[in-house]
């Protein structure tokens, strides 16, 4: 621990720094028969030393200036913390105490007054200290504990700092990985408060919006290399391209130096204030793991002279000794250079030799130039926390001055009185610090605390690879923690160099969004951010990305290809205008034309014998029912309206029906009375002899009567949408009403035909000229067939084609009966009309069984 008392004559106040010059204790040999000693420090710190030269740089300063503390000089103890709380804690009692032994309540001597501590270092080094000067109400003034645990005044009374709070840094970090979308971000956090403490806040800020977690990793503060080789694993296996890293570059350093090893590239880290300018970090060859990194840093400033006096530096000062032979790896002091150059001799010879006494090589001449070294303890580009060093001491002096100059009668303390700058309470100066305000020299910036902090301003800076493979700080955009919400960050997209080939943001998600027509399946026990994509069901859509769920359609409605809108259902019914309707319409109009041709042949034929002998009027009423077949077939086609639907099935009913019974009239022409068919006719319609008319009217009466009565009573046909034969269409058909009705209509055709095909079956071997028997049998046979096979052809169908199978079947029995019937008479009549004689008619003579 170093002390400057300088010039007598003036009054002088000491200023404490406490400063992590060294990175970590050495270890002890764990020898408990020794009287145990403190600790020595290893590994130095160029960084940190540039520091503490910041800090004697500013005192210089300020006792070289006449309007700040004119008549008063700042004095300084340097303590080294070696990033260590005991060793804090170590010199914090020891600058209280004045002892060299660190026994506290005891401060002997009257010495020159202290002032304030500057510093501690980390976090957690500041909140050991600040509890012990806090129960002394000894100001403690921080240049980089930036952890949010110390904003707490009633834990930390007198702790000021001019680092802004880390709560800001999370924010930042947080909206940072909001902008750029990332909801799959990986932490690492030292095992420090620093690290503990902004990890959980950033962490916080970001589950409450949406983004998981995907590992979150502790850097030991003494790492094993199985720790440091896990963590590596954990980087390495997960997905996430995003890793948040809070922690000091010395805790970090570690951990780079393996992932460099095992070349983990294709991640963007982000960097916490504390290593994103650190040379410690930013080593030759880490561009490959690193480039790309961004991260915030406190305010930068130039501090002019720093520089010149940071080169100026007097080798054989206590204080940079060590320095010097660290950075020029040499010794300053001749017998120590002496024995260790023979102790290389001896590790080489094996041989004690005596060397020739003259200069030892290791030996520092005291005139290295620092000027020509690339160390980061002279480079002056990226002065931030240096800067909040020079901050931190300009503060003490500032509130020292206003506590000299305060006016006796109208001090702050009780009775308006003054404190003496000679023999002060630290409470008083503490009073002074809270409420100091001034302009930091050079920069402008103005200084104050507001409940012991300074306000959240970072500058985000990424990590560009130049040309020659080394890094580069470039600031891309700023964060302001005290502007509103809307306009705190701005970040230049457009500059930000990306370690990625494509030189786009990264991506970092567990799981790509859900595209419209899918939805979020989740995964049984990982983060909501990992999800499958479960593609909708069919008549199900999801119209937005990360739909949690698919909605049915309406029931008009089905899915589009894409799952991703419902579009109306494919309405569905054979036209008239398609090809198949075009060639039933023709189908049917040419049977109707032909019915009418025959009809026509008939009645110029009507004297004729043939004519005669088949009665004309059944012949003209099976034409007739015929020619309302085919006609109604076409009414079976086009979009059912409710005319249409009635029109048809009725139709098509009578029509049946009229052909049908002219048929069953027919027998009585043709079946000779003493046959037994004749028999079986006269049982089923006893009363009527001779009389096919009376019976042909009778049939078509009741029908038309039970046709009309139904329909009267249940107006039961009108078209349906059917949407539940096909999913993707909706069938408009005629709704088959009542179900009984309709059987009942066709029952009564079925059994007319049955029984015309009974008798015409019977009658079949009976002798008539014209066969007439044989083709009525014949063309029953075909009506059934027809019928028959239409009934699988009509139910293994679906939609439209039902109708065209069921048009198919009237044609095909309707043409059925017309050819059976009528062609073999208009042969006779057309091409052998020398046939159509009185005596043909009579049937050939044939023994009778009667
Ligand atoms: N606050 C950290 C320590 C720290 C640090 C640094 C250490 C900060 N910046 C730069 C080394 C170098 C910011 C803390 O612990 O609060």
């Amino acid at each position: 621990n170093l002390s400057g008392y300088k010039n007598v004559e003036k009054k002088t106040v000491v200023v404490g720094g406490m400063f992590p010059i060294h990175m970590r204790i050495a270890a002890t040999d764990g020898n408990t028969s020794r009287a145990p000693v403190s600790s020595g420090c290893e590994g130095f710190n160029f960084r940190t030393f540039r520091w503490t030269q910041t800090m004697l740089f500013a005192i210089d300063e300020i006792n070289k200036r006449d309007d700040l503390l004119p008549e008063t000089d700042l004095g300084y103890v340097i303590y080294d913390s070696c990033f260590t709380i005991s060793k804090a804690v170590e010199g914090t009692l020891t600058y209280l105490t004045g002892q060299d032994e660190a026994v506290p309540n005891y401060r002997c001597g009257s010495g020159a007054p202290l002032a304030a501590l500057v510093g501690a270092g980390g976090s957690d080094l500041s909140i050991a200290t600040a509890r012990i000067l806090g129960l002394y109400h000894f100001p403690q003034v921080s240049y980089c504990s930036s952890c949010s645990a110390l904003e707490s005044k009633f834990q930390f009374p007198t702790f000021l700092r001019t680092i802004p709070n880390d709560k800001h840094q999370s924010t930042a970090m947080a909206r940072l990985v909001l902008h750029f979308g990332w909801t799959w971000v990986g932490t690492i956090a030292a095992d420090d408060d620093y690290g503990k403490y902004g990890i959980k806040d950033f962490k916080e800020q970001v589950e409450e919006a949406g983004v998981c977690i995907s590992f979150s990793e502790t850097l030991p503060k003494v790492s094993s290399p199985e720790d440091i080789q896990r963590i590596v694993d954990t980087v390495v296996e997960s997905t996430a391209k995003i890793i948040v890293v809070f922690s000091s570059d010395v805790d970090l350093s570690p951990l780079i130096g393996e992932l460099l090893r095992h070349n983990v590239t294709n991640r963007t880290w982000i960097a916490s204030e504390a290593w994103i300018t650190s040379a410690l970090i930013n080593q030759p060859g880490v561009s490959s793991v690193l480039g790309g990194t961004l991260g915030f840093g406190v305010k930068r400033a130039d501090i002019p002279g720093l520089q010149r006096h940071l080169l100026d530096v007097d080798p054989y000062d206590p204080l940079t000794e060590e320095f010097w032979e660290t950075i020029f790896n040499c010794t300053l002091n001749y017998e120590k250079a002496l024995k260790q150059a023979e102790q290389r001799a001896t590790a080489v010879n094996g041989t004690v030799s005596r060397m020739a006494r003259g200069i030892p090589d290791g030996l520092c001449t005291g005139k290295e130039s620092l000027a020509s070294l690339n160390n980061t303890y002279s480079d002056v580009s990226q002065l931030r926390i240096t800067y909040s060093v020079y901050k931190a001491v300009y503060a003490v002096a500032h509130a020292l001055h206003n506590l000299e100059y305060c006016v006796p009668g109208q001090g702050p303390f009780t009775g308006q009185s003054c404190a003496d700058i000679n023999n002060f309470e630290p409470w008083q100066l503490m009073y002074y610090l809270k409420n100091v305000r001034f302009k930091a020299p050079n920069t402008d910036e103005e200084i104050y605390f507001n409940d012991g902090d300074v306000e959240g301003f970072y500058d985000i800076i990424n990590w560009q690879v130049n040309s020659n493979g080394e890094i580069s700080y470039v600031t891309v955009g700023r964060y302001n923690g005290s502007a509103a919400p809307e306009d705190s960050m701005t970040i230049a997209n457009n500059s930000i160099v990306w370690n990625n080939e494509v030189l786009q943001p990264p991506r970092s998600v567990c799981s790509e969004n859900c595209q419209p027509g899918t939805r979020k399946g989740i995964r049984q026990g990982e983060p909501v951010c990992c999800f499958d994509c479960i593609p909708c069901a069919d008549g199900e859509i999801s119209n937005e990305t990360n739909a949690r769920e698919c909605f049915l359609c309406s029931e008009d409605d089905w899915s589009n290809d894409a799952h991703d809108a419902c579009v109306p259902k494919i309405i569905e019914f054979l036209a008239f205008g398609e090809p198949l309707g075009i060639t039933l319409i023709v189908i049917s109009a040419f049977g109707a034309l032909v019915t009418i041709a025959v009809g026509v042949v008939f009645v110029v034929n009507i004297g004729t014998p043939l004519v005669k002998a088949n009665d004309a009027l059944l012949s003209f009423s099976l034409l007739l029912g015929l020619v309302v077949t085919f006609l109604c077939s076409i009414v079976f086609l086009g979009e059912p309206q409710n005319w249409s639907c009635m029109t048809s099935q009725v139709a098509l009913a009578l029509g049946f029906a009229l052909c049908l019974s002219s048929i069953m009239g027919g027998y009585n022409k043709c079946i000779p009375h003493s046959t037994s068919v004749y028999h079986m006719h006269q049982m089923i319609y006893p009363q009527q002899h001779h009389s096919h008319n009376i019976l042909f009217s009778k049939t078509c009466i009741s029908l038309v009567i039970l046709l009309s009565v139904t329909l009267l009573t249940s107006p039961c046909f009108y078209p349906v949408k059917n949407t539940s034969a096909q999913n993707i269409k909706i069938i408009l058909e005629c709704d088959e009403g009542s179900v009984v009705f309709i059987c009942c209509i066709f029952a009564y055709d079925i059994l007319l035909a049955l029984l015309a095909f009974v008798f015409a079956f019977i009658a079949r071997k009976l002798e008539d000229y014209f066969s007439e028997a044989k083709c009525m049998t014949f063309s029953m046979l075909v009506f059934f067939i027809v019928w028959i096979s239409f009934v699988p052809a009509y139910l293994s169908t679906r939609g439209k084609f039902m109708v065209a199978v069921q048009i198919f079947a009237i044609l095909a029995s309707s043409f059925g009966l017309l050819t059976c019937i009528f062609l073999p008479k208009c042969y006779v009549l057309l091409v052998k009309p020398e046939r159509n004689k009185e005596e043909m008619m009579r049937p050939r003579a044939k023994p009778r069984d009667g």
